[in-house]
């Protein structure tokens, strides 16, 4: 059934897509293997894409299925939401030049489930537009999404301005997104690297412990 949905979104199929999603949660299929199998499918259409097979517009066919895919399986992830106390406020974005959103949406989902209160910024935020969020909001956690190798380095602007302002020491920073690494996180002074969604959630209750270690 996961392969099924897979190779229908890689057929840039919507309708099949969209009732397969809906059969494999008829049939008790987890909204986190499924959302897997959509991420799996999107690489292989960047593959795709890279070898010329697949034009820009094709990308945008496969991100409108995967965001229509998500209004199905949001309202199942939320349910499992606890009402309790907000563990920690993060502020998120994409890093400005990139409009990605998808994966730094479900960075935002999973977070806002596991009791985080998130403060989306949306995509091509700048470093300026981050250091005002982190004055207006007093987050915890400053999350930088990105998908492109040209736009990388601007997260280091970003924790450079955060530093030039006097912030850097008030907030962890987490980043994340297909061409980042644990090295590279490193290599700009970010406090953690999230692979995907899931473990982005752990470090991020980690940073809010190690912060509260601090005050
Ligand atoms: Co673009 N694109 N795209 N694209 N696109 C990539 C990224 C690319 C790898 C495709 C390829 O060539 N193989 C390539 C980048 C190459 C590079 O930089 N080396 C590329 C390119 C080149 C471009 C354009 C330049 C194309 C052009 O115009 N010629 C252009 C750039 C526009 C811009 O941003 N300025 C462009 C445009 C687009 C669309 C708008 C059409 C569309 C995005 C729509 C949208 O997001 N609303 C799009 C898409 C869909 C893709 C691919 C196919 C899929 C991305 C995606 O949604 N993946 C992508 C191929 C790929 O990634 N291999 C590609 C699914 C998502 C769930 O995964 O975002 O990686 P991801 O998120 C993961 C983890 O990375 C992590 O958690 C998520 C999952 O759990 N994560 C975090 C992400 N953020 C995190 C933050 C964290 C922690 C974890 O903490 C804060």
């Amino acid at each position: 059934m996961l392969s099924e949905i897979k190779n229908s979104l890689i057929n840039l199929d919507i309708d099949k897509t969209l009732e397969l999603v809906k059969k494999a949660i008829d049939q008790g299929f987890k909204p986190l293997d499924i959302i897997n199998t959509m991420a799996e499918g999107m690489k292989v259409i960047g593959d795709m894409f890279e070898r010329g097979e697949y034009f820009i517009s094709d990308l945008i066919v496969a991100s409108e299925i995967f965001k229509e895919v998500m209004k199905i399986l949001e309202p199942l992830i939320m349910k499992e939401k606890e009402v309790m106390k907000p563990i920690g406020r993060v502020v998120i974005g994409t890093i400005e030049g990139d409009i990605h959103d998808i994966g730094k949406n479900l960075v935002a989902t999973m977070l806002r489930v596991n009791g985080f209160e998130v403060i989306d910024l949306g995509v091509d935020v700048s470093p300026q537009k981050f250091v005002e969020a982190v004055k207006q909001y007093n987050p915890d956690i400053v999350g930088m999404s990105a998908l492109l190798t040209s736009t990388m380095m601007n997260m280091r602007k970003v924790i450079e301005t955060l530093e030039k302002e006097g912030l850097r020491d008030k907030v962890k920073v987490i980043i994340g997104g297909a061409p980042i690494t644990e090295e590279f996180a490193k290599r700009i002074g970010a406090d953690a690297y999230g692979e995907n969604a899931i473990v982005a959630v752990d470090i991020c209750k980690r940073l809010v412990e190690e912060l509260k270690g601090k005050k």
